[in-house]
């Protein structure tokens, strides 16, 4: 057994309601990364139409934009009328919501993955987007009490960018693991209520 990671549990996810949020920046590796999360997601018995896929500009939009997501999905699941959680991120930017389910599902989501990818070349201020980020998802898992998948990989260069989400066969998907991760939390999170 690898002693990275954590040791397997399996949980049982179609009771769940699940969004992923990512980043644009780094498009190629975002894809594979949002792929093998809402792949890990269905396996684990979460329903394709309860799989929300949204997108924002960069790693350091992400914290609103979760934010925003899970208060509108709060919103709408207590009342109708108002702007669906899907609409309130809405863009005209090309983003992966092909990869989402129905958008006609609705009610609070239990779980949110935030994915982005920062690559320290190509950025000064690496440290900063990264840092905040960081503490900016935490923020709002305890603020709002819905768990948040930390889904952003700081890397140094290309080749760990694509080693971390399996590009080329080699390393390895994290965004499975984000997905895992989703779903025990979500599952937990119901329990521990
Ligand atoms: C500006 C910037 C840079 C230089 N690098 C990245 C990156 O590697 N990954 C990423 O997700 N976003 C990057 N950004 C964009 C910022 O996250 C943010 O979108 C802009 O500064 C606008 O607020």
């Amino acid at each position: 057994m690898s002693l990275k990671g954590p040791s397997p549990q399996h949980h049982e996810g179609s009771a769940l309601r699940i969004a992923i949020v990512h980043a644009r920046w780094n498009q190629t590796i975002i894809e594979p990364l949002v792929t093998g999360a809402k792949e890990k997601l269905l396996a684990c018995g979460v329903k394709e139409a309860n799989i929300v896929v949204q997108s924002c500009p960069g790693a350091w939009e992400l914290p609103i934009a979760v934010q925003r997501l899970f208060s509108a999905s709060q919103i709408q699941s207590t009342a109708t009328g108002g702007p669906s959680a899907t609409d309130l991120l809405a863009s005209s930017t090309p983003d992966l919501s092909s990869l989402s389910g129905s958008s006609t599902s609705s009610g609070a989501f239990d779980a949110i993955i935030a994915i982005g990818v920062l690559i320290k070349g190509e950025t000064m201020h690496f440290e900063y987007i990264a840092e905040s980020t960081c503490q900016g998802l935490m923020r709002v898992q305890l603020d709002t009490g819905v768990p948040v998948v930390l889904g952003v990989l700081t890397v140094l260069n290309d080749e760990q960018a694509k080693a971390r989400a399996g590009v080329d066969g080699k390393g390895h998907n994290h965004g499975e693991d984000w997905g895992l991760a989703a779903v025990e939390m979500g599952v937990k999170r119901k329990e521990w209520a």
